[in-house]
């Protein structure tokens, strides 16, 4: 057995254990091997057909993609664009990450929006470590905004679990425009806008348990622990409300006629073990009653907490904002199906699938039906659903996490098989490589669901990929859709750790080539240009020592292919600098950049853009400073000297 089946194999052995939990490890344990063999059989055959018939994927140098793909990092903290078909990745955007290449997180334009919202708490924490902001993120979940169920080309947004965030990006320049640090939640998981009438509120899940006033008074009684569901004013991106509930909070979704938002449970124990939070037979599906919930957040109910009015919909309050449906053990994907009907609930440890009818759920309310009836479904799939995605033909696509399958099958007939009629719903199944977790058709979350192509995110990529150390990629496959049966035609490696994608007909997206000279991105850099009687949309070559605090130095120039407005300035050793760059060319694609040398300093400054950065020239001394972003010929020759004069002199 060579070394790479080896390694396979105990990883396999190690995901059952992990995945499973210990009351199912023996359960799965004796499947999972199988599974294991069975993969690695079929890689070959499937590869083989796939590239027979995968023709439509290549897309020749030169030629566009049809769709974007908005890729999630996972762990990496940033954005990801792809084209779709090709998988080509066209660009990373930064968003809770640091970033080399633009200055994200060491501009101060870049600065100002990670601090906006930030809480005195993690200030204080921040400063305990000499830091300024958060330089990580676990990115999972991205999504555009809405306009009556369908994309609107103007907002995506994404969470951060790491660090309780929900960050904004601009589809007009692709840049992060707002980051908000979420109030009393911990650990902001699934995440998303509302679809109808149009992106309100962005839905956010807290997935930790904490002490809802989490000071150190109680630590241990865990009675005393809450989840929080916070509703996001999108616009605004500041908290609208939140809302408490019984268990934790996984992942959510929103209807598409704008009246629930649903999250799914895995910890409805509230346990705090592995075998704590797999012990019930069921959790369970939150359902939230958005008129309810506004009409009580007007009438001033509930309490104030960090600025944020808070109610209380955990079950024993018998409240109108939330139900319960009981949903097999620990279920995970929470995905609303386009027919405006139909939420799949991926079973994780059952090997079902739980359809809801959501026109069923005024009932839940208004009669306080039994929330049993609100199932419709229950297929049995395979071994760990996780995520569930749509075409526009009523067909959905699950993702098996331990059979490594993506399953085609009718919501139709699932309904049909449920009601006792005898019909198989499973139209397909297909391996992928390997262990599947999100997976997303074309518009396939919108009411403009297509029909061609399917995007796996695998976890794992093995053996698919020369081998780059202990570290593998994951693998984003392409899955031809448009057939009976479904292929595999094109593997894509990627780094840590894409969660979740969507992918977005081109013609909703429509960014431009150049800045706006008066962008808010800089709106503060601009007003102290003002006070400091700088024309920050002219030539600029000056160098401004604040009046007040004579400490603190400003640095005006533009960047003009292939030269800076200055080619020397001078500061005093201990001076605070702050050098603001604005990009005079308008020319389609010339970025430059502002690299300062050993000052831990550069920044991209896009075509029209201004940028700056503020930083301490603690050593006296000569130091170049040069354009980071090839611009020009003679862009190595674009350069400069700063000169630092002792503090005696
Ligand atoms: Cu969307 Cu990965 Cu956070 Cu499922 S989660 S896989
Ligand atoms: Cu400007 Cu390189
Ligand atoms: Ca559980």
């Amino acid at each position: 057995m060579s070394q790479e089946q080896k390694s396979g194999l105990s990883r396999r052995a190690l995901l059952g254990a992990t995945a499973g939990g210990a009351a199912i490890a023996g359960a799965f344990g004796g499947r999972l091997a199988l599974t294991g063999g069975a993969v690695g059989g079929l890689t070959l055959a499937t590869t083989g057909a796939a590239l027979a018939a995968g023709e439509g994927f290549n897309v020749a140098p030169g030629q566009l993609d049809t769709h974007y793909g908005f890729w999630s990092s996972g762990q990496t903290g940033e954005m990801r664009i792809l084209g779709i078909p090709s998988m080509r990745e066209l660009m990373r955007v930064p968003v809770f990450n640091r970033c080399s290449a633009t200055g994200w997180g060491s501009t101060n334009e870049s600065l100002r929006i990670h601090q906006r919202t930030m809480t005195e708490k993690t200030k204080k924490q921040l400063a305990a470590n000499g830091k300024k902001i958060h330089d990580n993120g676990d990115l999972h979940h991205v999504h555009m905004s809405f306009t009556d169920g369908k994309y609107d080309g103007k907002y995506l947004f994404m969470n951060d679990k790491a660090n309780t965030r929900v960050a904004r990006v601009r589809c007009d320049v692709m840049k992060t425009d707002a980051i908000l640090e979420i109030p009393n939640a911990k650990a902001i998981h699934g995440m998303r806008p509302q679809k109808a009438p149009n992106t309100k509120y962005i839905f956010c899940n807290g997935e930790d348990e904490a002490p809802l006033v989490n000071d150190g008074s109680t630590m241990t009684d865990v009675s005393t622990y809450v989840n929080i569901f916070t509703a996001v004013d999108a616009e605004a991106m500041l908290p609208a409300w939140q809302v408490m509930v019984s268990g934790n909070l996984d992942n959510c979704d929103a209807d598409y006629e704008g009246k629930w938002a649903f999250s799914t449970s895995y910890n409805s124990e509230m346990g705090m073990t592995l075998a704590d939070m797999t012990a019930a037979e069921a959790d369970h599906v939150v359902v939230f009653n958005l008129a309810a919930i506004e009409a009580a957040i007007a009438a001033g109910e509930g309490q104030e907490l960090n600025g944020v009015r808070v109610l209380d919909g955990r079950k024993d309050a018998k409240s109108q904002f939330t139900r319960y449906i009981p949903i097999p053990n620990n279920p995970h994907g929470c995905n609303m199906a386009p027919d405006k009907k139909h939420l799949c609930i991926g079973g994780k440890l059952s090997p079902t699938v739980t359809v809801l009818d959501v026109t069923r759920f005024d009932a839940l309310f208004n009669d306080n039906a039994d929330p049993m009836t609100t199932i419709v479904a229950q297929p049995e799939l395979g071994l760990g659903p996780l995520h569930t995605a749509f075409d526009g033909r009523g067909f959905a696509y699950t993702s098996l996490f331990l059979d490594s399958q993506v399953v085609k099958w009718s919501i139709e007939d699932a309904i049909k098989a449920y009601a006792g009629e005898a019909v198989d719903p499973i139209k397909d199944k297909v391996d992928v490589q390997y262990q599947p977790g999100h997976l997303k058709t074309v518009m396939g979350e919108t009411l403009d669901a297509e029909n061609q192509w399917l995007v796996c995110l695998c976890k794992f990529s093995k053996d698919r990929f020369l081998n780059v150390g202990p570290l593998k990629p994951e693998n984003d496959q392409l899955i031809d859709i448009s057939g009976d049966k479904m292929v595999v035609v094109h593997d894509g490696p990627n780094f840590a750790e894409p969660h979740d994608a969507i992918a977005v007909a081109a013609s909703k997206v429509n960014p431009v080539s150049a800045w706006n000279r008066q962008d808010k991105m800089w709106a503060e850099t601009r007003a102290q240009a003002e006070a400091d009687g700088v024309n920050l949309d002219d030539w600029q070559d000056m160098v401004i020592r604040d009046k007040d605090d004579p400490k603190k130095v400003r640095v005006y120039m533009t960047s003009q292919a292939p030269s800076f407005a200055l080619e020397t300035f001078t500061v005093k050793e201990g001076d605070e600098v702050t050098v603001i760059v604005t990009n005079l060319d308008d020319i389609d694609d010339l970025t430059h950049g502002f690299t300062m040398g050993n000052h831990g300093v550069a920044m991209e400054i896009g075509p029209l853009a201004t940028s700056s950065v503020t930083f301490t020239a603690a050593n006296a001394g000569v130091y170049w400073y040069y354009c980071q972003w090839f611009c020009h010929a003679l862009h190595m020759e674009m350069r400069g000297r700063m000169f630092v004069e002792p503090s005696g002199a």
